[in-house]
């Protein structure tokens, strides 16, 4: 690029990205449809990660442009402190259509880190209003990934997401994770070893004692660290421990949520019911940012006490329920009810699953791990240069044309949930060449 064009990127710090290196050689996107993206110069790029995990309904859906255009028409913005508006309740009722078990109410956010420190919140403040005030530790996983405000920071578990940043939130402590190379490399779907890791929930029981513990906050499949699968029965057995000692459980469904696993969330899929679902992303197709926490009756009950002109929570978004936001989820939401994208990832996994794990006899492939429609592709790391290979592929395969996501030296696959055989194809086909190119 001339200098005068890299000076106009000059101004946007952008966020986790390395700034000087992608300021030197730009990967600019001006367009998209369906299955791809278009750059500046016109090439066109398959994604395979749904945008950033989120566009799970394809680029360019007109419904969703013609309701977000009526809306902004219509009413732009509307308080949403003592006021309201009516898609703002019809999103909310369609949504709890969708949730597990007795999931039946939602509080809207802009964003999953929103959701995240709105459900840890909410957590804390139901202990205390039933007379269990010393409920306030918030427990995590390593690896985990939840956002980035201070209590999704707190129960993350990525070290670099964390170490810039201090203490932040004290009372918080972390599960072990469930990564296990040795017992479960290449394994098809949830690996068989590994359920008692949920065990740990009891030694951390044993040394904070569970009157002091409010929540335990896990991805069902956790996302940004890798694609990181739960062993066979993990979740079972953290949702028991949970009740045993009365603690809260949170799933973190930003990404596992509408459709990824092949079921509307990963709560369906596994069989498992948490107390409280986390969720953004692909609410809206990634169109218009929004984030909701969907919370079983128990817990909205707890807080519907007292007088009834009191603020039962004091907790809360300018743009909760943004108008515009909600109109578009309820586009969205039409389009995955229409076309059976909820469940479509069911229907490809076999296929999807295949074709990844015709990678495995590559050189440095150490792991592939996939469910539904998401699968981790892991290298060897080279020495001394953690991550290199992986993002060196990143920007090979953008240059041939795919679109995807690299964490560490792990490959991410996501696409759409629209995608077709021969698309999947296609992401596997360049990353088997790319593979066997970068050393
Ligand atoms: N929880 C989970 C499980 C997420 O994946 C968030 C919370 C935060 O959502 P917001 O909307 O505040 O970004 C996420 C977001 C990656 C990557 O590594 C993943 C996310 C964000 C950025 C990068 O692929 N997920």
């Amino acid at each position: 690029m001339a200098t005068t064009e890299r000076a106009d990127l000059e101004a946007f710090w952008m966020p986790f990205t390395a700034n000087r290196q992608f300021k030197a050689h730009p990967r600019l996107l001006a367009r998209a449809e369906g299955m791809h993206y278009w750059t500046e110069d016109g090439r066109e790029v398959l994604d395979g990660v749904a945008g950033l995990w989120c566009v799970n309904a394809g680029h360019g859906r007109k419904e969703i442009t013609e309701a977000v255009s009526k809306q902004l028409a219509t009413m732009e913005y509307a308080p949403p402190f003592q006021m309201g508006h009516p898609p703002g309740f019809e999103l909310a009722a369609r949504l709890v259509k969708l949730a597990p078990g007795d999931v039946d109410h939602v509080f809207f956010t802009n964003s999953g880190s929103e959701a995240v420190d709105t459900a840890l919140k909410i957590a804390i403040a139901y202990h205390r209003l039933r007379g269990e005030a010393s409920r306030q530790r918030l427990i995590g996983r390593e690896k985990g990934y939840h956002g980035v405000g201070f209590g999704g920071t707190s129960v993350g578990g990525m070290v670099n997401n964390r170490k810039f940043f201090g203490t932040m939130l004290p009372g918080v402590d972390h599960l072990r994770h469930t990564h296990d190379l040795e017992h479960n490399a290449f394994s098809r779907g949830v690996p068989e070893w590994g359920a008692h890791l949920a065990d740990d929930l009891e030694r951390l029981v044993a040394l904070h004692d569970a009157s002091t513990i409010a929540a335990v906050i896990v991805e069902p499949v956790a996302g940004s660290a890798g694609v990181l699968l739960p062993p066979k029965g993990y979740l079972q057995r953290l949702r028991s421990i949970c009740d045993k000692h009365g603690i809260l459980l949170i799933f973190d469904e930003v990404i596992t949520g509408f459709g990824r696993l092949g079921a509307p969330f990963g709560a369906q899929y596994f069989d498992v019911l948490p107390d409280m679902i986390t969720s953004a992303k692909a609410l809206t197709n990634g169109a218009i940012p929004m984030g909701a926490v969907f919370v079983r009756k128990h817990i909205y009950d707890a807080f519907m006490k007292g007088p009834e002109n009191a603020i039962e929570l004091f907790h809360g978004y300018t743009y909760s329920a943004h108008p515009t936001a909600c109109a578009a989820g309820l586009a969205v939401q039409d389009i995955y009810e229409r076309e059976g994208l909820l469940t479509r990832g069911a229907k490809l996994a076999k296929t999807f699953e295949d074709a990844v794990h015709s990678l495995r006899e590559l050189p440095r492939v150490i792991d592939i791990r996939n469910l539904g429609l998401v699968a981790g592709i892991e290298l060897e790391p080279r020495p001394g240069a953690p991550a290199a290979r992986a993002y060196e592929i990143f920007v090979k395969a953008f240059e041939k044309g795919i679109l995807i996501r690299t964490t560490g030296d792990t490959i991410a696959l996501s696409p759409p949930l629209i995608v077709e055989p021969a698309h999947i194809d296609q992401l596997v086909t360049t990353l088997r060449e790319l593979i066997k190119e970068v050393s």
